[in-house]
């Protein structure tokens, strides 16, 4: 089974073993800006070992129910109208996180949108107090779209996204390749960033030359619209290997570093020079 819909499943067996009672409740208390932590992951500039930025991404560990994956709580909370909470203290985490990191401050900072806030203008309100950070500014935010945030209502949705990009935000379309409208997306939206969904790349090295063929094509119509492609899930060298000789911009995955905390950042930074090294060693055998 490919390893997207083994993680449905398991979401799908814990959402079920869940009571939707308890987990209103517990979206709905008090605490729960106390037990969402953010997490992040950095995406890498596959030719160079460069660190172009770090997508944040929420966790939660509710002390009874456990730890509920984001794809359980987001749509649920979208479904009871509790997401604008969510992305608040989503974005207020980010804006504490930044002082906790001391290298690069010049690093890209990709934040994933929900599709009930892109049709409306709070998301324009949320982000004021992000960017008027001197630590953060407009150009250094990138919102991640999935192609259902933009189905919901595509007039709203691209009002929205033409207004923010005049502002200088930039736009992903994230799980890329895994909806119905990726391409009228590509057409009709101001588009900076395609992310390939990680079912593409993590068949990559062991499946039929279809994978290769599509990563191909989706580069190909990357390049066309003048957006940078980022991988997502890149676990082995084989896939990091494939994916550089086909000149794929920039990745993210396991092979790199699991989505940490803040505070675990700097460390992680330290030694990368060292792991990016051994990377590209091991490279420079596998081309031999
Ligand atoms: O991190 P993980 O693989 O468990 O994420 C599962 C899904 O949840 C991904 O599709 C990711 O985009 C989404 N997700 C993670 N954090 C956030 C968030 O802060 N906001 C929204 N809207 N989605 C998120
Ligand atoms: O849908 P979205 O692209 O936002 O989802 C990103 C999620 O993918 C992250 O939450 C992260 O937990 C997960 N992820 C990141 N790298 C890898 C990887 O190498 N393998 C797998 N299986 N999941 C990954
Ligand atoms: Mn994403």
């Amino acid at each position: 089974m490919p390893s997207r819909a083994k993680k449905k499943s398991l979401s799908i067996i814990i959402y079920m073993s869940l009571d939707t009672r308890s987990l209103l409740v517990a979206l709905r208390s008090s605490s729960l800006r106390d037990e969402l932590k953010v997490h992040y992951q950095p995406i890498i500039r596959l030719r160079t070992g460069t660190i172009i930025g770090y997508e944040a991404l929420l966790r939660w560990h509710h002390p009874k129910l456990g730890m509920i994956p984001p794809d359980i709580f987001i749509p649920f909370a979208e479904q009871h109208e509790l997401i604008f909470e969510i992305t608040q203290i989503l974005f207020d985490k980010v804006l504490r996180d930044q002082s906790c990191w001391n290298h690069e401050k010049n690093t890209l900072i990709s934040l994933n949108i929900s599709a009930a806030s892109l049709t409306s203008n709070d998301l324009i309100e949320l982000l004021k107090p992000l960017v008027s950070d001197p630590e953060i500014s407009n150009k250094k935010v990138i919102l991640e779209i999935t192609e259902t945030a933009t189905l919901s209502n595509p007039e709203n949705a691209k009002a929205l996204i033409n207004k923010l990009s005049n502002e200088g935000f930039r736009f992903a379309l994230d799980d890329f390749g895994t909806g119905y409208s990726s391409l009228t997306n590509l057409r009709n939206l101001r588009i900076d960033e395609i992310k390939i969904d990680k079912s593409f790349i993590q068949d990559l090295d062991h499946q039929t030359h279809t994978d290769k063929v599509l990563i191909d094509a989706i580069l190909s119509i990357a390049h066309a619209f003048g957006a940078i492609v980022v991988a997502e899930g890149i676990e082995t060298e084989e896939t990091l290997l494939q994916l550089k000789s086909m000149n794929c911009y920039a990745g993210q995955g396991y092979i790199f570093a699991k989505p940490m905390p803040a505070s675990a950042i700097d460390d992680w930074y330290e030694q990368w020079p060292a792991q990016w090294r051994q990377l590209a060693h091991q490279k420079s055998h596998a081309v031999i």
